[in-house]
């Protein structure tokens, strides 16, 4: 097996586990964060920046590579480690989330889809042998199975459709496999319905994945729900494999993902709201750009030793990106990439310390003060 995954321990209170992912190109402790690099870039930050700050297993995102510049060119370069200099692990999410998401004009078959794309407007066709195919040659370490992600809100009809699909996708994108060195995750689908949810596990499981992505939340529906998801969901799956929640990385999300025993998470969020100005802090989010911070001389989190909060100020950060200096934006996402990267250290520390539970209260208690 390319991929394989072992529990050092396992949280009495809550379902938390502490684990190792074991890759060709190196161990990931687990619960982890992948930072997105979408178009084999993690925006504004170094390769050798992103594993200072921790970062050890990035996603990477096959719609677009395939869009821009191709995979050909990516094979022709190397494989997408050499292309972009990233020696560390690699996931690629199938496209599955992103042709149905960005993709302007889909047409959805059974073989699979076609769609326009968001760059140029010229006309492609997905399938999953399509989407594996793409995936193996841009040799990512995990791939994606190519799934169907329902919207929220939608009918029972279309979330089941979409979980039937997906079920019948999965196992084509199995059969259609050919590189031994790349492990190929299933992903859950089955909307915000128990019953749906059960028969997509049920479904992939009898395929027997080394990993299941947890796909279709975080698609706008209130969080409570997905809470509720994940209750019901993630103990049906295999214990011995790792699970991924695709999507989902604001800190409140992780610590209650981690709770109900998710060991894999991946979000745009901490770098994208950084590029607007907004950053984490203990005390919640920050909107750094803000006027009252102005002439405020405080770092952008006082509890934060982040190369960023080492040097600089509110006041300072803010006034770069007013002025649009790269700088500003470097230096808000090199802070949020530390803080999530930074918290799932924490809570490993936690569930391998026994007090995970207190840990996570705390956390929220003071995330949720303001
Ligand atoms: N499927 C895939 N990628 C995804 C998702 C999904 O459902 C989501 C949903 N939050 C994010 N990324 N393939
Ligand atoms: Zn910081």
């Amino acid at each position: 097996m390319t991929v394989s995954f072992s529990i050092i321990k396992e949280d009495a209170r809550t379902g938390a586990r502490a684990g190792v992912l074991h890759t060709l190109r190196g161990d990931v402790e687990t619960p982890v964060f992948m930072p997105v690099g979408t178009q084999a870039t993690v925006k504004t930050m170094t390769p050798q920046e992103v594993w200072d700050l921790g970062g050890r297993l990035i996603l990477s995102n096959t719609y677009h590579l395939y869009l821009r510049p191709g995979p050909d060119l990516i094979q022709e370069a190397g494989g997408l480690h050499r292309f972009m200099g990233w020696d560390g692990p690699i996931l690629t999410d199938s496209g599955g989330f992103q042709v149905f998401s960005l993709a302007p004009l889909r047409r959805i078959e059974e073989d699979g889809v076609w769609f326009r794309s968001h760059i140029d407007g010229s006309e492609h066709f997905f399938s999953p042998e399509k989407a594996v195919a793409v995936q193996e040659a841009l040799g990512s370490d995990i791939a994606m199975a190519f799934d169907q992600c329902a919207p929220y809100p939608c009918t029972y009809e279309e979330a089941r459709e979409a979980m039937e699909r997906t079920s019948r996708w999965a196992l084509r994108c199995k059969e259609a496999r050919r590189r031994e060195d790349q492990a190929l995750f299933g992903i859950v689908q089955g909307g915000v319905h128990r019953d749906l949810r059960e028969k997509s596990v049920n479904d992939l499981v009898a395929l027997d994945f080394p990993g299941y992505g947890i796909g279709g939340l975080s698609v706008g529906e209130p969080k409570d729900i997905m809470y509720q998801v994940l209750d019901y969901t993630v103990p049906l799956l295999p214990r011995e494999k790792p699970r991924y929640l695709m999507g989902v990385g604001s800190p409140d999300c992780l610590l209650e993902g981690v709770a109900r025993g998710v060991d894999m998470f991946d979000c745009v969020l901490p770098t994208r709201i950084a590029r607007n100005g907004t950053v984490f802090t203990r005390e919640g989010k920050l909107v750094v750009r803000n006027a009252e911070y102005a002439r405020d001389f405080r770092p952008l989190d006082p509890d934060c030793n982040c190369y960023a909060c080492r040097h600089f100020t509110r006041a300072y950060i803010r006034h770069l990106i007013k002025a649009n200096e790269v700088l500003g934006i470097r230096l808000t996402t090199i802070h949020n990439l530390h803080f999530v990267l930074e918290l799932m250290r924490s809570i490993r520390r936690a569930i391998l310390e026994g007090n995970f539970y207190e840990y996570k209260e705390a956390f929220l208690a003071r995330w949720n003060k303001n």
